[in-house]
């Protein structure tokens, strides 16, 4: 039996099961509300994309791989729902946290027929802050089925490796060395894992994945929908800003802030419960 703690919008075997794996699928948390104002500000974020967007079709004969990032402050549905209502709610219970900062918004959208796999990574070591205690909410606007699911390695594999990241568009990696970072292990090898677990969902579900946990999407080549999907991300307050031997993603400014200090910045704002 499902039993919930507290509240609460995620049940104790959700909790353990995110703790124990890096990963667990909630079903049905959103409302159908909450999914239309979404993909309006998606569309609205395509029509205007922010500085940090990307394009990653290689031609135009392909359907389109849009993705950009932090632009909550300037489309409302994003900011409204990453930080009021269900989903820093459910951040901060699979976090185990009374209080927590958001991190960003990450939008990804694959249309139909389009080439681009997204690749085996963990997203740690993009990132410009230092934590342990973390979640990628990733909420899908379109139904999602198996061929085109997001794919997570399960039991926490690599948590304790840090890794050199490679570019989406070509997989190379960032740098052939770095001090205490290591090579990403190669794709073939994660694709043989039988720890492999894969999400189909439905618009109204979210994958709750850790920033250490190793994850991939199929392309979109053999499949005639779209698939758009905004990924919230939250971090506990104490995560810390750092920085990494290359350009982070998002490439946020320091700002006033030096590696360790605590992310008290309002581009991260405080969520609580
Ligand atoms: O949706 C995808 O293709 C990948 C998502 C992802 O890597 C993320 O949200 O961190």
């Amino acid at each position: 039996m499902t039993t919930k703690a507290n509240s609460d919008l995620v049940s104790a075997d959700d909790i353990k099961k995110y703790r124990r794996d890096g990963v667990v699928l909630l079903r049905n948390l959103l409302s159908a509300q909450t999914i239309v104002e979404l993909e309006y500000a998606v569309e609205q974020n395509m029509k205007s994309p922010g500085p940090w967007a990307n394009e990653y079709a290689a031609n135009s004969q392909q359907g389109r791989f849009f993705d950009d990032y932090v632009n909550w402050m300037r489309f409302d549905a994003y900011k409204t729902h990453a930080l009021i209502g269900a989903l820093p709610q459910i951040a901060l219970e699979l976090m185990q946290t009374t209080s927590g900062r958001f991190f960003h918004e990450h939008v990804l959208v694959k249309e139909a027929g389009n080439n681009q796999v997204t690749p085996w990574h963990n997203d740690d070591p993009y990132y410009g802050v230092n934590s342990s205690n973390n979640v990628s909410l990733w909420v899908p606007l379109d139904p999602i089925p198996e061929k085109i699911a997001l794919r997570a390695i399960k039991s926490r594999r690599d948590f304790d490796k840090n890794f050199i990241p490679r570019r989406f568009v070509d997989q190379t990696a960032y740098v052939t060395d770095a001090r205490g970072y290591e090579q990403f292990p190669e794709p073939q090898q994660l694709d043989a894992s039988t720890d492999i677990e894969s999400f189909p969902a439905m618009p109204g579900d979210i994958v709750a994945f850790h920033f250490r946990t190793l994850h991939s999407a199929p392309a979109t080549s053999n499949y005639d929908g779209r698939r758009r999907v905004v990924s919230f991300r939250y971090v506990d307050t104490d995560a810390v800003w750092a920085t990494r031997p290359w350009k982070t993603s998002p490439p946020l400014e320091a700002h006033s802030l030096c590696p360790g200090d605590l992310l008290v910045d309002e581009r991260f704002p405080l969520i609580s419960r």
